[in-house]
């Protein structure tokens, strides 16, 4: 989904007994980038043109296919049918 925050953020923290403060502690996340399934061009949002990408390449077989949404090594309704699930406009 478009929006979706990805990379590093951070925040501190303390913690008290109800008379004296820790240390401050840090924590760092690392948030990854959610690949978004049937975004085939990669432009994080899944819609008529993800379809077309893999209607251009149905019925085709090979290794890294564009359009193979899976990963099965085929371009088949399957596919499709993923990209067709996930639009997001
Ligand atoms: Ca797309
Ligand atoms: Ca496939």
């Amino acid at each position: 989904m478009v929006g979706l925050f990805h990379g590093e953020d951070s925040f501190t923290y303390k913690v008290n007994d109800g008379e004296l403060d820790s240390l401050e502690g840090k924590i760092t996340i690392q948030v990854k980038e959610v690949i978004l399934a049937g975004d085939v061009n990669g432009d994080k949002t899944v819609n008529i043109f993800d379809l077309v990408m893999v209607a251009s390449n149905f019925g085709k077989d090979g290794d890294d296919m564009v359009g193979d949404v899976n990963g099965d090594k085929t371009v088949n309704i399957f596919d499709l049918v993923m990209v067709a699930s996930n639009p997001e406009n």
